[in-house]
């Protein structure tokens, strides 16, 4: 091969080269509404017969549904903290992969940061609103529970366990006293 031709095709593979890896390092990594990066995992366990990890990513590969919903805080009760459509997986449907064992009672679930929350299996399989988001308004977020008619502490952002449990176990705010099922009766916050 003639020498500036082999020189020619050297500086070409010299530049591709810099380029990809300047472009991945340069790729920003995706991050949701509250800043944090979309991509994480949660775990599926306890009395289930099929404990399974599933990323933030293939849940957005499950079969999905809408929901209109608006957030409140029972510390700012009259206050629409988040509204509109929300597109995500039934918690149920998240479930039922893990196919949950004799025994099950209650959905305890756990974030990253150490909050908790948790439902009553019944009404998980019953309510199919009850869903792990990952859109609000056609936006990509950081999944959450949405959890239509229920005070905000039941909406757990950026969830990493959840567990099936056969004992009554008690979230962040419901073990502080806050109701159980936290429904929104009307405007005013439930106290504890
Ligand atoms: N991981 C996590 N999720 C959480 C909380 C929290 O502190 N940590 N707070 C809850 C409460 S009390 C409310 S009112 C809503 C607030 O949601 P926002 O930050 O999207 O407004 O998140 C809920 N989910
Ligand atoms: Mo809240």
């Amino acid at each position: 091969m003639r020498k500036d031709v082999f020189a020619f095709f050297t500086i070409i593979l010299l530049l591709g080269g810099t380029y990809l890896l300047a472009g991945n390092g340069m790729k920003e990594s995706k991050t949701g509404d509250y800043g944090s990066p979309i991509e994480g995992v949660i775990q599926v366990t306890g009395l289930v017969e099929r404990p399974y990890n599933l990323t933030y990513d293939e849940l957005s590969k499950l079969p999905s549904k809408e929901v209109e919903a608006a957030l409140y805080c029972v510390g700012e009760p009259g206050k629409v903290r988040k509204n509109g459509t929300w597109k995500g997986v039934p918690l149920k449907t998240v479930l039922e992969l893990a196919k949950p064992a004799g025994g099950a009672y209650k959905v305890a679930l756990y974030a990253s940061d150490g909050f908790t929350t948790d439902f009553y299996l019944d009404t998980v399989m019953r309510e199919e609103d009850i869903i792990i988001a990952y859109e609000l308004n056609g936006e990509p977020i950081t999944p959450r529970i949405v959890a239509p008619g229920r005070w905000g502490y039941k909406w757990i952002k950026y969830p990493t366990k959840i567990e099936l449990v056969s004992y009554d176990f008690k979230g962040t705010w419901e073990s502080a006293g806050y109701p159980d099922d936290a429904y929104i009766t009307d405007g005013s916050s439930p106290g504890r």
